[in-house]
């Protein structure tokens, strides 16, 4: 069970399991909570109720909840440090959910892109749930009094919504809820899609361009080989007229560690054929040991499952006192002891 100390900050974050983890979910979000986990308390969530705002296959939708599961342990976050949890099993999510719906104006919600976008896509699907998505994603960061929110550049509307709850929130009834930032990478923060420069790399919308975490080596070569570049020959980092090779700049970047100059230098004069192969290299030697890894965790489901339970309790006594308190705080009674 992770331990927390009082003089550390808070962490929260989550990825819903709509689809397999991407390498834009780990160079956006995940790489970051492997690296701040020894200096706050962290806790991520795997948000299936978020799932479900999208029509979801039943089976396929567990499966895939536990093998986020073990990506989130295989790439590094350790379950004795951090709490690692459903979200469907801290009953406190949709509760205190549905209290901020009553602190959320519909003109906030109608300018988020997200929902736009998603609505555009899913036309015979717009269902209430995903347009009130941002509130049940501001409950899940304030039930935990979370400081920092590290997620990619796509969420940021979704963390400054969650501040504007949280202030209205705070204004009317005194400090309950901590004010969180949103904690975006300087490099990767967006990962486009290889086949489509124009797009986000995205683990449900996208098949020919994306990069899953545990796509096979040849797999991961031939997207490489196949991503969408431009007409030029020089690699040179220019994300409005060159977004292709800028994607791969900021991917070899943010895999390797070297800055974007450096990257530039590096491949002066080199063909996009063997720059390309030389990101893809880099890539499926990041993802190799992840892929083991969770192969391995997958094989074993007791110790998964316990993983879950202990999770599930740790988060829910934290839950508790949040919403006990804006329960206390709203005027609903509570019989006397
Ligand atoms: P979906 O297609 O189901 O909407 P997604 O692939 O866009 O999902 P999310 O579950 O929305 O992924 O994102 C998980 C986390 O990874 C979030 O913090 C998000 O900002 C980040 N993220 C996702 N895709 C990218 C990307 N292409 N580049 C950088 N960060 C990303
Ligand atoms: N909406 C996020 C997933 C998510 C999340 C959260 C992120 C659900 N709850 C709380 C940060 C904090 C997404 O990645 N699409």
């Amino acid at each position: 069970m992770a331990k927390f100390s009082k003089d550390k900050k808070t962490i929260l974050s989550g990825i819903k399991p709509s689809g397999e983890l991407t390498l834009g979910s780990y160079i956006g979000a995940i790489r970051n909570w492997a690296s701040l986990q020894s200096d706050y308390n962290c806790i991520y969530c795997i948000a299936d109720m978020h799932a479900i705002t999208v029509r979801q296959d039943p089976a396929l939708l567990r499966k895939r909840t536990l093998i986020q599961l073990a990506q989130y342990i295989a790439c590094g976050i350790d379950p004795d440090k951090n709490v690692l949890f459903i979200q469907s099993h801290v009953p406190a999510h949709a509760e205190l959910g549905w209290v901020l719906n009553c602190y959320t104006m519909v003109g906030e919600l109608n300018r988020m892109t997200q929902f736009k976008d998603k609505s555009a896509r899913h036309a015979d699907n717009i269902n209430a749930g995903l347009y009130d998505y941002p509130v049940l994603m501001a409950a899940d960061i304030l039930l935990y009094q979370a400081d920092l929110v590290p997620v990619g550049e796509d969420q940021k509307q979704h963390v400054e919504i969650c501040r504007d709850i949280a202030r209205r929130f705070n204004g009317i009834y005194g400090n309950v809820f901590t004010l969180p930032d949103p904690y975006i990478p300087s490099v990767g923060a967006r990962v486009m899609s290889l086949a489509d420069p124009e797009s986000k790399m995205s683990k449900s919308e996208d098949d020919s361009g994306c990069i899953l975490l545990l796509d096979r080596p040849e797999d991961i070569m031939a997207r490489f080989k196949r991503a969408v570049t431009d007409s030029e020959t020089e690699i040179r980092y220019d994300p409005v007229s060159k977004k292709g090779i800028s994607n791969l700049i900021s991917i070899y970047s943010a895999v390797t560690g070297k800055s974007i100059p450096d990257v530039e230098r590096e491949f002066a004069g080199c063909g996009y054929g063997s720059f390309k192969q030389t990101v893809g290299e880099a890539v499926v030697e990041l993802l190799r040991p992840m892929r083991e890894e969770t192969e391995r965790l997958l094989a074993d489901r007791a110790y998964l499952n316990t993983v879950l339970a202990s999770g599930a309790d740790q988060a829910a006594r934290i839950a508790a006192r949040t919403l006990g308190k804006v329960y206390k705080k709203v005027g609903f009674y509570t019989a006397d002891k």
